[in-house]
């Protein structure tokens, strides 16, 4: 007898296969996160189960991590910036099959929703709401330990081995892409090189400043060099960063610790001020900063850091009655489903360097580390793979 195509095909209207696997559980704000073998149920319709190869740890794992995340919930299971392979698909899932090599995508792309149909933002509205609940979009939860249900995070939870996600939330890409390093594209490449390119549209001969080089920030400045950008800023207190923002086309570097007035000194840097500058640490007198130093008239300052609950960003309105555009970006402006794949391809055909901004390899074990090293500064993406 052939051997079914997924077992929920098999048994109908059951959905309820379950098994077990290793994941990074969180219980509770700034505590580190515990390694538990936790119960995952099988894909329900329109849900596809991938085992998770490798991951990255993103500062915002972090941010939800350490409690400063309004929408943060307990206990989760965080990550959002994996790799993997699919390894069933629920009933009615058709774009995607057993074997196919996925990166998941927290911001989907439904092709269908007002939002996608708009063709003005990729910000995709079909599921958002209940993975803001930390469930999957039918209202429940696929994880669990013992009778304690377990929230999704990001509608991707990728620091745990298997994972749950919809078939909307997948990007399929090409077989013989390592994933080790694909898997930082689910978040960091794509938010830097996308901003730069999806979202500011920066064109040759543009001056940019970009605030934070780390995992994002060196994205949007390999964006900008790529582009075509004359002058390219960073802007940075960890002078570490200061050799790799050079490789990746950073042509002059600020420690704002070194300088009295940052602001003018950015203008004068810029010759009159940035055409588009960029905000990625989640500062928010950073982000007014790089308000501040964009050219009068037409300075583009695009936020991609993200605050901590409760923080607002000023400024004078007189910056923009005189021509600033303060904008932000949200996974780069990426549409997930089809530029993702693109951007692996990138990879693949060395247009874009990935290799050299993944710092640390970790076994799950010892995930923690992770976030000691980001806090250390010494780590630009810890990448934890999956034996
Ligand atoms: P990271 O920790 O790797 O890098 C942050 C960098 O900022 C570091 O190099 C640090 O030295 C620098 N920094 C800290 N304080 C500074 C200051 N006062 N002045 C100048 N530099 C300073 O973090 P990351 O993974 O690159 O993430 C950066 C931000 O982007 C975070 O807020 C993260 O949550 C956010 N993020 C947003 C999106 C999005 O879609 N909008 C996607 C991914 C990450
Ligand atoms: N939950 C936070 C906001 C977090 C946030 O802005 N997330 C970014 C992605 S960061 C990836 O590392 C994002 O995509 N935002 C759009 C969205 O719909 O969440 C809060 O402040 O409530
Ligand atoms: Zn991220």
């Amino acid at each position: 007898m052939a051997e079914p195509a997924s077992w929920a095909e098999e048994r109908g209207a059951i959905y309820l296969r379950r098994m077990r696997t290793k994941a990074a559980v969180a219980y509770e704000a700034g505590k580190p996160l515990v390694i538990e073998d936790v119960e995952l149920d099988g894909p329900r319709p329109g849900e596809v189960l991938v085992e998770i190869r490798a991951t990255g740890v993103c500062h915002t794992d972090e941010f939800t991590r350490s409690g400063a995340d309004p929408e943060g919930l307990f206990p989760a299971i965080f990550g959002h910036e994996g790799a993997g392979v699919v390894v069933d698909v629920g009933p009615g899932v058709t774009t995607l099959k057993k074997g196919d090599h996925v990166i998941p995508l927290y911001t989907p792309e439904c092709r269908a929703c007002k939002s996608c149909l708009s063709r003005k933002t990729n910000l995709c509205t079909a599921i958002r709401a209940t993975q803001g609940k930390g469930v999957m979009p039918d209202g429940t939860s696929r994880f669990s330990i013992g009778k304690t249900k377990l929230h999704h995070y990001m509608g991707c939870s990728t620091f745990a081995h298997h994972t749950v996600l919809p078939e909307i939330a997948l990007a399929k890409v090409r077989d013989d892409a390592p994933f080790d390093k694909i898997c930082y594209i689910g978040c960091g490449v794509t938010t830097g090189i996308g901003a730069v390119i999806y979202t500011a549209k920066v064109e040759p001969g543009a001056h940019v400043v970009v605030f934070g080089l780390g995992g994002i920030g060196l994205n949007v400045i390999q964006g900008a060099r790529i582009a075509g950008a004359d002058r390219i800023v960073g802007v940075d207190v960890n002078p570490a960063r200061e050799a790799l923002g050079r490789r990746f086309g950073m042509t002059h570097f600020v420690n704002p610790k070194d300088v009295d007035d940052l602001v003018p000194h950015l203008v004068e840097l810029t010759g009159g001020g940035a055409d588009y500058s960029f905000e990625c640490v989640g500062n928010v007198k950073l982000m007014r900063q790089a308000l501040e130093c964009c050219h009068r008239g037409w300075g583009v300052s695009v936020v991609i850091g993200v605050a901590g609950s409760g923080q607002e960003i000023a400024t004078r309105p007189f910056q923009l009655v005189t021509g600033r555009v303060w904008k932000g970006s949200a996974f780069g402006g990426a549409r997930g489903r089809t530029d993702v794949p693109k951007i692996v391809d990138w990879y693949m055909e060395k247009k874009i360097e990935i290799d050299a901004l993944i710092t640390h390899k970790l076994p799950l074990e010892r995930i923690n580390e992770a976030f000691d090293l980001m806090h250390q500064g010494k780590s630009i993406r810890t990448v934890v793979e999956f034996a």
